[in-house]
C-alpha cells in the first residue's frame, strides 16, 4: 500500500514536472539599457515633447513604472549595482572609469552567471565601461579579464564610452579589424609624439569641444584620452547604432535555440551624439533629439526581429537608463539650444550627476507578451534589483547583497515594490524610504559648472515629500524634524550594513 502510493506520488510530481517543462519553457531576456536617457525623454512617460513610439509600444504593453531608478547618477556605478545587486559605493572603485581595469571581482557572482547557471546563453551587445583587464591593458592581445569573466559567453562591447579613447570594437576580448603592423597605444596623460589633439588642432574637429575631450581627434571628434595606431580598428560614430543592433540580432539568432539573456546597451543619448544621417533633423532638438530617436528606432528593430522569429512571447524586455539625462556633457552640439520646450528630466529636479531625483529616476520598463498586463507602476523599484527578482522567476536560488526579490512586481502585476532605497552621485549618497527623500548634508558645489546641473549638494540636510513634491522644491528637514530623524536612522542603518 504504502510503495503504490509512494509510486503515484512520484508519478504525479514527474508529470507535472514534465507539464510545467512543456507549458511554460524558461523565458529569454534581454535588458535594454540607455546611456543617459532621462525620466521624459519617453513620451510614454508624458512628460516631455519627443515622441519614442516604439519605446511606447513596448511600455504601452507593459509595466512602466513611475518610480523606477538606476542605483546611480552615472555609468558605472549604475552598471555595476544591475549586474551584481549590490550597492555600488560598497565598491571604491565603481565611479566614472576612464581606462580602468575590470571592477567586478571574476569570483563575483553576477546576473549573467546566475543565467549560465541555468542553463541560459549570454551575450553583452554595445557600452560596457565597467573596466578591462587586472593591469595596464594591452589592446593588441587578447583583453581579460572582462565580459566573459563576469559572466558573458559573448560580447561586442566599446571599452568605456563613445567620448573616451580607444575608439574600437571589442568582441570577445579582442578588438576588431586590428591590424598587428599598426598596434594600439593609449595614454590618459600625455598625448604622442606628432599626434593632432582636440586642444592643438582645432582645424581638424568637426565638433567642437566644451569641457574636457580635447584629446585624440577620432572622426573629426575630438575624444578623451590619447591613442595612437589601430587606424583600421576605428570605429565610425555614425554607424555604431546600427553595427550594435546587427550584432544583437546576429547574436539572438546564434542562440534562439537555448535561453538566452541579452544585455543591449546602447550608446545613446550619450555624448558625442552622433546618429546616422538618415535621423539627422528629425527631432528638430539637435543631435541629442535625434539620437533618441534613433534608439527607439533601433528598439522597434530589435523587436520586430523577436517577433519576425516567433520569439516575442517567451522573451521578457527590459528597457531603462543608467543615469539621468544632460545637456551639454563636453560637446557643443545644440543640446541646449535646440532643446524648445522638451523636458529630459521630466518634472523631476536635477539630472546627470544629481542627487536630486532625475539623477536616479529613470524610465523603467518590463514587458513579458501575455504574461505581464498593461499597467502603470507606482512601485519603488530599483535595477539592482534585476538578479534577484530575475533569479526568483527562473527558479535559481541565487541572491545578492543588496537586491530585492521584487519578481511579482517586476513581471506579475501584482506585489508590493521596496520600502527603502539608498541612491549614489559621484561618490555621495541620498536615500528614498517610500515616498520620501532624504539628502544628508555634503559640501561641495550646488551647481556642476560645466554641465550647469543642481547637484543636490547643500550644507543642510533635504527632506521631500514626493507624494505632494516630486519636483524637490520644498525642504521639509526644519519643519518635519520627526521624519528627518527616522529616514536618517533607517539610511544610516542600511549604509553601515557590512
Ligand atoms: C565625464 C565626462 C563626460 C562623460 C562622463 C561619463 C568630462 C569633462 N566629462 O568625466 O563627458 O563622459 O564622464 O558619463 O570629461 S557616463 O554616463 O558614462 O557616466
Ligand atoms: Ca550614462
Amino acid at each position: 500500500m504504502k510503495t503504490s502510493f509512494f509510486i503515484a506520488t512520484l508519478l504525479i510530481c514527474c508529470l507535472n514536472s514534465c507539464k510545467n517543462s512543456i507549458q511554460q519553457p524558461q523565458p529569454n531576456f534581454i535588458i535594454i539599457y540607455a546611456d543617459d536617457l532621462g525620466y521624459g525623454d519617453v513620451s510614454s512617460y508624458e512628460m516631455g515633447k519627443l515622441q519614442t513610439p516604439n519605446i511606447d509600444k513596448i511600455a504601452n504593453n507593459g509595466s512602466r513604472f513611475t518610480n523606477g531608478y538606476s542605483s546611480s547618477a552615472t555609468c558605472s556605478p549604475s552598471r555595476y549595482a544591475l549586474l551584481t545587486g549590490t550597492y555600488p559605493w560598497r565598491n571604491k572603485r565603481a565611479k566614472i572609469l576612464t581606462g580602468a581595469n575590470l571592477i567586478i571581482d571574476p569570483l563575483e557572482m553576477t546576473l549573467p552567471k546566475m543565467f549560465k547557471g541555468e542553463g541560459y546563453k549570454t551575450g553583452v551587445v554595445g557600452k560596457w565601461h565597467l573596466g578591462l583587464g587586472d593591469s595596464p591593458i594591452d589592446y593588441n592581445q587578447k583583453i581579460s579579464p572582462g565580459p566573459y569573466e563576469v559572466g558573458f559567453d559573448y560580447s561586442f562591447i566599446i571599452p568605456d564610452t563613445q567620448d573616451r579613447v580607444p575608439t574600437v570594437y571589442i568582441e570577445n576580448g579582442n578588438v576588431l579589424n586590428l591590424n598587428p603592423m599598426d598596434p594600439i597605444q593609449v595614454s590618459f596623460e600625455k598625448n604622442f609624439e606628432a599626434q593632432p589633439s582636440g586642444k592643438n588642432n582645432p582645424e581638424l574637429i568637426s565638433m567642437k569641444w566644451h569641457h574636457g575631450h580635447n584629446g585624440s581627434i577620432v572622426n573629426g571628434i575630438p575624444r578623451i584620452g590619447f591613442m595612437k595606431g589601430g587606424e583600421k580598428a576605428k570605429w565610425i560614430d555614425i554607424d555604431m547604432a546600427d553595427e550594435f543592433l546587427n550584432q544583437a540580432k546576429n547574436y539572438i539568432d546564434s542562440v534562439k535555440e537555448k535561453p538566452f539573456f541579452l544585455f543591449y546597451t546602447l550608446q545613446q543619448p550619450h555624448v558625442p551624439r552622433t546618429p546616422h544621417p538618415r535621423f539627422e533633423g528629425l527631432s528638430g532638438m539637435g543631435p541629442r533629439g535625434d539620437a533618441i530617436i534613433e534608439a527607439d528606432w533601433c528598439i522597434g528593430e530589435l523587436y520586430s526581429h523577436l517577433e519576425k522569429n516567433d520569439l516575442l512571447k517567451n522573451t521578457v524586455i527590459i528597457i531603462s537608463s543608467d543615469n539621468g539625462p544632460v545637456l551639454n556633457d563636453g560637446y557643443y552640439d545644440d543640446a541646449v539650444e535646440k532643446l524648445g520646450d522638451h523636458t529630459p528630466a521630466g518634472n523631476l529636479r536635477g539630472g546627470k550627476y544629481s542627487l536630486f531625483d532625475a539623477g536616479t529616476r529613470v524610465p523603467l520598463i518590463t514587458f513579458w507578451k501575455g504574461k505581464i498586463k498593461a499597467q502603470v507602476s507606482d512601485e519603488l523599484v530599483s535595477q539592482i534589483d534585476f538578479l534577484n527578482s530575475i533569479a526568483s522567476l527562473i527558479g535559481s536560488k541565487v541572491r545578492s547583497k543588496d537586491g530585492e526579490d521584487l519578481s511579482n512586481v517586476f513581471f506579475n502585476n501584482s506585489g508590493s515594490g521596496r520600502n527603502d532605497l539608498v541612491l549614489e552621485a559621484m561618490t555621495r549618497t541620498a536615500f528614498r524610504s517610500q515616498n520620501w527623500a532624504l539628502i544628508p548634508p555634503y559640501s561641495g558645489p550646488y551647481r556642476y559648472p560645466n554641465t550647469d546641473i543642481e547637484s543636490g549638494i547643500a550644507e543642510e540636510p533635504q527632506l521631500y515629500n514626493l507624494d505632494d513634491d516630486s519636483s524637490q522644491q520644498n525642504n521639509l528637514a526644519l519643519s518635519n524634524p520627526k521624519k528627518l530623524n527616522e529616514l536618517i536612522l533607517r539610511y544610516n542603518h542600511i549604509v553601515k550594513l557590512k
